[in-house]
């Protein structure tokens, strides 16, 4: 399998396909495709894409594009335990939260790009934005409070599983432009940018060097 992804710094989607790559425990290559250069503004870049945009899984000659469907897909070729808890309850409430964070969270995701290179000391957070944050606490407590913390592990619902692939971004998120929240959520994102994988991904994404001004957002200092 050959994942196409875009920059490891900024490319959210990307993070979460690359995840569930690995929370497949199958083999894959990875490309990375740098954004917003002239063969991808002309779509030059994207012939292997078919929606347009990243991470785009491709099995042999079958192209799996959107994460959502790529950890479908990779569940039901790697095994659904791997991403999903094995009780009924606790899986409901993994796909409410891992759709939710799919389709929602607007204006988080567009105030708070990934952003794996800096750091934003001051950022002021929109009360859209607040909210956001304070849904997505809402939600790490109720999964941790009723099934996370039944283990010795820190991630939402025990062993890490595709709600932890889908939140990830947000904890970086989090982490980078120094929003507020519980100490309970915070050694959770902690917990998260320790993971090895996580440090795999943010080292490379430091190293990169594609030039990219998508998201000027003023104030920034090296993370
Ligand atoms: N719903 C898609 C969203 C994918 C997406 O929007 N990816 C961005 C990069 S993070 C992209 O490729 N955008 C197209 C563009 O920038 O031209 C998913 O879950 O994979």
């Amino acid at each position: 399998m050959k994942l196409i992804i875009g920059n490891r710094a900024y490319s959210s989607w990307s993070l979460r396909g690359w995840l569930a790559a690995k929370l497949s425990g199958l083999p894959f290559t990875c490309e990375v495709v740098a954004m917003d250069t002239p063969e991808w503004i002309s779509g030059a870049a994207k012939a292997d894409m078919p929606s347009g945009r990243v991470p785009v899984l491709w099995d042999h000659a079958t192209p799996v594009w959107d994460s959502l469907a790529i950890i479908l897909w990779l569940a039901d070729k790697g095994g659904h335990d791997r991403f999903w808890p094995r009780e009924l309850p606790d899986r409901a409430l993994c796909y409410a939260m891992v759709a939710e964070m799919h389709s929602g969270f607007g204006p988080l995701r567009a105030g708070c790009p990934m952003n794996l290179k800096e750091r934003f000391p001051a950022f002021a957070p929109t009360p859209e934005i607040t909210a956001d944050v304070a849904r997505v606490e809402a939600l790490w407590t109720e999964a941790r409070t009723r099934f996370g913390s039944q283990s010795d592990l820190p991630w939402l619902f025990g062993p890490f599983s595709a709600a932890d692939v889908m939140f990830a971004p947000v904890v970086t998120r989090i982490d980078t432009y120094g929003l507020k929240v519980s100490a309970e959520a915070r050694a959770y994102v902690d917990a998260v940018l320790a993971h090895p994988w996580m440090a795999e991904w943010i080292a490379a994404a430091k190293v990169e060097t594609y030039p990219f001004d998508r998201y000027p957002i003023p104030g920034g200092v090296p993370a």
